[in-house]
């Protein structure tokens, strides 16, 4: 029986294994600070608190590899982490969180946005959304910003223990429904970084892109 508390107990025999390598590599508050650009890459995206770190912590079976918070704006940074050479998830600081000061939330978001549109290892985009509020306006223009570079993008509804199991399903037909229509080719599943719920899809998705 596994422990839904403990990420390794979820990832044992699963696609994740090769996740479970994965080691923090740097922070990066400048543009000039990023790794070369010529590996391959994934980055977390989504509001603050929609628990990017917390996916990016199970899908790699390391319960502290990047730190998570009750309150919103923990990740302040774009911090990357390494799967094997030229390989990298990163973890993205959280957008819409209006008690972090003005002149931060400015330069992360110019920061984020000149990554999300300039960055050639990026080959896709995890964007997390709660599964109680999905596709915020911000989520939206995220969203605009792939389909103008042609970046692609797989939807995580997170928190999906938060909701029934007929909730979450609704929640997920109807995001997929308006992707359909407003961003074609973005696909979507639920998550739950607390039951472990989802892993095994996600993790597929990321071997696509990483292309393992
Ligand atoms: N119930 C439940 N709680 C979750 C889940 N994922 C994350 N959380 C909680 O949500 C809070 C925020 O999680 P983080 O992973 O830090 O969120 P984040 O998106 O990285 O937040 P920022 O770094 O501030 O942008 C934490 O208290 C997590 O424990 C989930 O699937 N289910
Ligand atoms: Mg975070």
């Amino acid at each position: 029986m596994r422990n839904p508390s403990d990420p390794s107990s979820i990832q044992s025999g699963s696609a994740a294994h090769r996740y479970r390598a994965a080691r923090f590599s740097n922070s990066v508050n400048a543009f000039s600070q990023l790794p070369p650009d010529t590996g391959r890459e994934v980055a977390f995206a989504g509001r603050s608190n929609a628990g990017k770190s917390s996916a990016l912590n199970l899908l790699t079976g390391q319960r502290g590899l990047a730190r998570t918070s009750k309150t919103p704006g923990r990740t302040q940074l774009l911090n990357f982490f390494l799967v094997e050479p030229q390989r990298f998830l990163v973890d993205l600081p959280g957008y819409g969180y209006a008690r972090v000061p003005e002149p931060i939330r400015q330069h992360w978001r110019v920061l984020v946005e000149r990554y999300l549109r300039e960055r050639a290892s990026l080959r896709g985009l995890l964007l997390l959304m709660d599964v109680r509020h999905p596709l915020t306006e911000l989520d939206r223009q995220l969203l605009d910003g792939c389909a103008a570079r042609r970046l692609a993008a797989h939807v995580l509804l997170t928190k999906a223990d938060k909701l029934s199991r007929a909730r979450a399903a609704l929640a997920l037909r109807q995001l997929r429904g308006t992707l359909g229509t407003d961003f074609p080719g973005v696909t979507a599943q639920l998550f739950s970084a607390l039951s472990g719920a989802g892993v095994a899809e996600a993790c597929s998705r990321l071997d696509q892109w990483l292309d393992f």
